[in-house]
Formats: C-alpha cells, structure tokens, sequence
C-alpha cells in the first residue's frame, strides 16, 4: 500500500541527471484524441502492389526519427534502419529474397503454414523489392556499436518498428512487412557487421491505384482485451 503520507515518487539522486518532462497536449479530451488516432491507423494495410512513385528522402528520415524516438532497454536503443533506393542493390535483394521464397514455397514451409497463407495469396514473386522507392531494412543489435550490452532487444526493435509502420502511414505511405527466411542474405547484400542481425525488410512507397488487400478482419475489442477494473 502505498502511503498517504509520499505522494510523489522519490526524487533521482544527483548521479541520474533528470529534465522536466514536457507532455504531448492533444488539445481535446483524450477520448477525441484517441479516437482520431484509431480512425488513422485502422486505416493501415500491409500491401503488396507498390507504384515507383518517388518518395523524398528527408521523409523517410523523419520516418527513422520516429522509429529511433521508440523507448528501449536501458535506452540502448539496439537497431539500425537501412534505407536503400539504389536500384541495383534493391535488385540484388529481390534477387536473393526470391530464392529463399521459392525454397520456402516448394520445401521448407508446411502444409499448415501455405495453408494458413492462402488468404493472403502470397508467392515467391517479390518484384515489390525493387519497384518501393524505399526499403527500409530493420537490423536488432546483439551488442552496441561499441560491443556493449544490450536488454529486451526484440521488445525494443517491436516497439520501434511498430512505431516506423505507423510514422509511414501517417505520412500517408504503404508498408509492407516482409520477414523472407532466412534473412542473412541482407547483412551480405548490405555489408552489415556481424552484431547486427536482419529483423525486418520494409518496403515503403505509395500503393498502385488498382491495389487490392486481403479480405481479412481485424478482431473486435472485446476479443483482444481484457478489463479488470
Ligand atoms: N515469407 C513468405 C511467407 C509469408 C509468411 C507469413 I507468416 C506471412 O504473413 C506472409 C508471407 C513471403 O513473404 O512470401
């Protein structure tokens, strides 16, 4: 129990330096603001039909601001974001990604698993890799870049990614996340050090005007959540 008599937390010692925290005003009651929100990002879709319409670079910067703005363990904020729009490297990565799909369609997947995946009509064609203007690759660090620790390294690279999907959407940007497995091809094509391991291919542009998405349903609140109140 806490006590009546402590009503705040104890201060941080002068070792921990601290700075007044500033708080987001949504400038309206919470429920509009977290009503707006929802109503944005429902509106996501993973989509495979990319145009080659350009997308600035600096957009994609302030992108990675957002994802790199995510909370991580210890603050060690274990990720990199390789963004490629050089086309003959985005080729080399199709190129190798189709090969791991075509594996992984005709071999490695299970009977469950391409049947889990037949609403979703995916094949191992990913000409999308080279028509996004954008692909943004997710690496997770095993150590920092100066081979120190690092904590909750796929919570952090989660939440950062989650935060990158949803900074593209708002910018009025498709995303598709793409996980071709194994993905060590990526760290070759990319040149990458060996304490950074693939997480995630991202391709980012805007969605052909013909786009289709599966027909698939989001579940509805009260089978995702849970209130103890
Ligand atoms: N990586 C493959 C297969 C695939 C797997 C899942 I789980 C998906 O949600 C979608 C696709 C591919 O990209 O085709």
């Amino acid at each position: 129990m806490p006590e009546e008599s402590a009503p705040h937390y104890p201060p941080p010692p002068d070792d921990a330096p601290h700075v007044p925290y500033a708080p987001h005003d949504p400038g309206m009651p919470s429920v509009e603001a977290a009503r707006a929100f929802y109503e944005v990002v429902r509106t996501r879709r993973t989509v495979r039909m990319f145009s080659d319409r350009p997308v600035p670079r600096e957009t994609i910067e302030l992108i990675i601001r957002a994802a790199g703005s995510a909370p991580s363990g210890a603050n060690k904020q274990p990720w990199r974001f390789v963004a490629v729009s050089n086309a003959e490297i985005k080729r080399k990565i199709r190129l190798a990604a189709e090969e791991e799909e075509r594996e992984f369609y005709t071999r490695r997947a299970s009977e469950r698993w391409l049947d889990d995946l037949k609403p979703f009509a995916t094949n191992p064609d990913k000409r999308f890799l080279e028509i996004a203007p954008w692909l943004i690759v997710v690496f997770a660090l095993k150590k920092t870049d100066d081979g120190g620790q690092v904590y909750y390294v796929n919570e952090s690279v989660g939440i950062a990614t989650g935060m990158l999907l949803a900074a593209a959407h708002h910018a009025g940007l498709a995303t598709l996340t793409h996980t071709p497995s194994p993905m060590k091809f990526l760290s070759e094509v990319l040149h990458r050090p060996e304490h950074e391991k693939p997480y995630l291919l991202i391709p980012v542009g805007y969605a052909t005007e013909d786009c289709v998405v599966p027909a698939i349903e989001r579940k509805p609140l009260d089978e995702i959540a849970v209130f103890i109140e």
